[in-house]
């Protein structure tokens, strides 16, 4: 039988919460924290290290967390929990499998123990606060639009390819949502995080017509996506969402004009961590981010896209920072109403202008953004703000 060798409060935690998921029988071996928060040492008995987890299973002993999942879903997992080998899916899988603790780990472990140095920890705080919003960053940016770091929710889905670009998705999961809040200690203090948004259980059905992007820059391109949403539980609700991205060339080294928009529309049952939320980055650039939402929104951003020259700074023997950089006036406008109650984003009472500018450099790469609102926001009075992030195009596969 498999054996997990549990060390209380610690990583083991997840094995057990998988074996659980499976529904694959194993037996526990406890082991107790010392005073130090050290294991004791009967855990060395079974592994070198003496770190838990540690799984024991016939003959075969198992330490290290991202390898225990992996043991367990090929031999137990009957192709549940793992994309199949080979497919696109399974490598994003395996990433976000080394990923914990590969690259996440290290600068929250740092954060524990030089938090106990007190004053004498000081000087390595900014870099470690700075890699933890790096990564919490790359999280959220991740999991927007999105309910789960691999699918987009827990269900049975559909995919027609009904012609090159024109793509048919049908879905139906069921949800159930306790709590997604998270607690952020951000460096700009305005960071909103995400509220308490347990909404309880529902099942949804998922219909959405997507129109590719035909993918080559120095033409005119559009994509969009519609989708229409219902779910029945607690409330019930239909949703209705839109998103578009289209860019036309102006030729003689004008660059390109692109347009952005979004929309939604939803009835009035509409559960909390259903509603749209928009402001701030890729949506309404210099509004608070997520300051407005509700159960209905419109978005739309746009910009002349103008190609700059821009010294290239080597960056080892085989790269630079490119000699090009983008230039972008902005205008964008956004309005929220049919506000949810107990949510931070609420109405914005009437349209919300935007306008600034945006420069892209290291082959566009890094965006920031110098823009105002153009009208007052209530509390904060209007004021310019600089954003600096990754480019949206880089969002998904960063
Ligand atoms: N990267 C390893 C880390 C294992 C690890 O450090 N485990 C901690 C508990 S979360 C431990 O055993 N600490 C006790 C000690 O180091 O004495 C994994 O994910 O399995």
């Amino acid at each position: 039988m498999l054996t997990v060798h549990h060390l209380n409060n610690s990583r083991s935690q997840r094995v057990l919460w998988l074996l659980e998921e499976l529904g694959v029988p194993y037996e526990i071996v406890r082991y107790q924290r010392q005073a130090d928060m050290r294991a004791p040492k009967e855990l060395r008995a079974i592994h070198p290290l003496g770190k838990s987890p540690v799984i024991t299973d016939g003959g075969n002993t198992i330490a290290e967390s991202g390898a225990i999942v992996d043991y367990i879903i090929r031999r137990y997992g009957k192709g549940a929990m793992m994309p199949a080998p080979g497919s696109v899916e399974y490598e994003t899988y395996n990433e976000w499998l080394h990923y914990s603790e590969g690259s996440a780990m290290l600068p929250l472990m740092l954060n524990l123990y030089v938090s106990r140095l007190g004053d004498d920890g000081e000087p390595l705080h900014a870099r470690i606060d700075g890699e933890i919003a790096n990564h919490l960053g790359y999280l959220d940016r991740h999991l927007e639009g999105r309910s789960y770091l691999l699918g987009e929710e827990v269900g049975v889905g559909w995919r027609y390819r009904a012609a090159p670009r024109w793509t048919v998705d049908l879905a139906t999961r069921f949800e159930r949502t306790s709590s997604v809040e998270t607690r952020a200690r951000p460096i700009r203090r305005e960071y909103q995080p995400n509220p308490e948004l347990g909404s309880g259980s529902y099942w949804l059905a998922r219909a959405a017509l997507t129109f590719g992007a035909r993918g080559a820059l120095d033409r005119s391109d559009l994509k969009a996506t519609i989708g229409l949403e219902g779910g029945v539980g607690e409330t019930e609700y239909l949703r209705l969402s839109f998103r578009s991205d289209g860019s036309i060339p102006l030729g003689g080294g004008l660059g390109h004009f692109r347009v952005r928009t979004t929309a939604g529309l939803a009835t009035a049952g509409l559960p909390r961590s259903r509603s749209f939320a928009i402001g701030g980055r890729g949506t309404l650039p210099a509004e608070r981010f997520r300051g407005y939402g509700g159960r209905r929104v419109a978005t739309l951003l746009a910009e002349w896209r103008i190609p700059v020259p821009a010294p290239a700074i080597g960056l080892g023997p085989f790269a630079n920072t490119g000699n090009r950089a983008i230039l972008a006036p902005l205008f964008g406008i956004g309005w929220a109403g049919g506000a949810i109650e107990d949510l931070p984003w609420g109405s914005s009472n009437g349209p919300r202008p935007v306008a600034g500018v945006a420069l892209e450099v290291l082959h566009g790469l890094i965006r920031f953004e110098l823009a105002h609102p153009l009208r007052q926001v209530e509390g904060q009075g209007a004021r310019l703000r600089l954003t600096v992030d990754i480019s949206p195009e880089w969002w998904p596969i960063l």
